[in-house]
């Protein structure tokens, strides 16, 4: 039997993940919440959500999701997260509960009572589908569509450089058990609002390539929220558009932020480690997709980028 389940009766349950969750976090908070319901467990799944969860997850069971969490849990589990900060506001609900049980494919998780990690595996839900599959159960349309979704999104739809035969074979099996592959990567990557593809066509209309670096940069600014009529949360793909251009290994976009800060997301197509290059700023991730906050103007960040790729040539 799989650490995930054990010592489960009486007890107040939490699931969460980090702040404003992605198709991965969500994925798999959601599907192992689904699967405690089926063996009788009750439990909350809460996040810190700061805007509105992006509208191309809405397939996932979102009704699930408790918003404000109760004041103390026994156990609190954790997916796609590995520093307690990045719990936001239910970071103390970690610090107060019994046990923690970290399930995660980011590198050195820095808490956690129980550490169920892969910082090899390409998704949380590949690292919550292993352990699912280590006892007698038979996985549900709801739950294959919600650890379907984690796949999807954190391979980019199968073609970074985690995708390995494990994650078709995963994938496949969850095909089987009813996960419904067209309907939730046409609602992540096939829709996209009007006013979403206008912005779209400013910030590309931005962008600027600096060819020793094989670097790739553009930005959003908090008037482009306002011009375009179009929340934060609705954009999150732009990278997607930005990493294309063909001279480049790695992208960068920055975002400002209300307080005129800004959120850096990085791309790396090569042996550049950005998650080393977002370290600088404090932030994290994996070795091909990290981000980071940071006061810096935008020149700065642009320099401190570009030094941070030299070194690794
Ligand atoms: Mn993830």
């Amino acid at each position: 039997m799989s650490e995930l389940f054990k010592n489960l009766e009486n007890k107040s349950i939490l699931i969460t993940g980090h702040i404003n969750p992605d198709g991965d976090a969500l994925g798999a908070a959601l599907a192992f919440k689904i699967i405690l319901n089926e063996l009788d467990y009750d439990a909350d799944v809460c996040f810190d959500i700061k805007e509105n969860l992006p509208s191309n997850l809405n397939h996932l069971p979102l009704d699930l999701i408790t918003r404000e969490p109760k004041e103390h849990y026994d156990k609190v589990y954790v997916f796609d997260c590995g520093n307690p900060q990045r719990l936001g506001k239910l970071e103390s609900l970690s610090h107060s509960a019994t046990e923690v049980v970290v399930v995660d494919h980011h590198i050195d998780p820095s808490f956690g009572d129980i550490q169920i990690i892969d910082p090899t595996a390409a998704s949380t839900t590949q690292v919550l589908f292993r352990e699912i599959k280590k006892f007698n159960y038979q996985i549900s349309q709801d739950v294959a569509n919600c650890l379907m979704t984690g796949l999807i999104t954190d391979t980019g739809r199968f073609q970074y450089s985690n995708t390995d035969s494990e994650v078709f074979n995963i994938a496949a099996e969850l095909m089987n058990s009813g996960a419904e592959l067209t309907k939730i990567s046409e609602n992540i990557y096939g829709s996209i609002s009007f006013n979403a593809m206008k912005l779209q066509s400013e910030i590309i209309k931005r962008i600027e390539l600096f060819t020793d670096h094989s670097l790739v940069f553009s930005y959003v600014l908090q008037e482009d929220y306002n011009t375009y009529n179009i929340e934060e949360s609705e954009v999150d793909f732009l990278i997607d558009s930005i990493r294309l251009v063909k001279e480049s290994n790695i992208a960068l976009l920055l975002k400002e932020q209300p307080d005129k800060s800004f959120k850096g997301s990085l791309r790396s197509r090569n042996n550049i480690d950005v998650q080393l290059i977002a370290s600088i700023f404090g932030g994290g991730g994996h070795k091909a997709a990290s981000g980071f906050s940071t006061t810096y103007d935008m020149k700065d960040v642009i320099d401190q980028v570009k030094k941070a790729i030299e070194s690794q040539l």
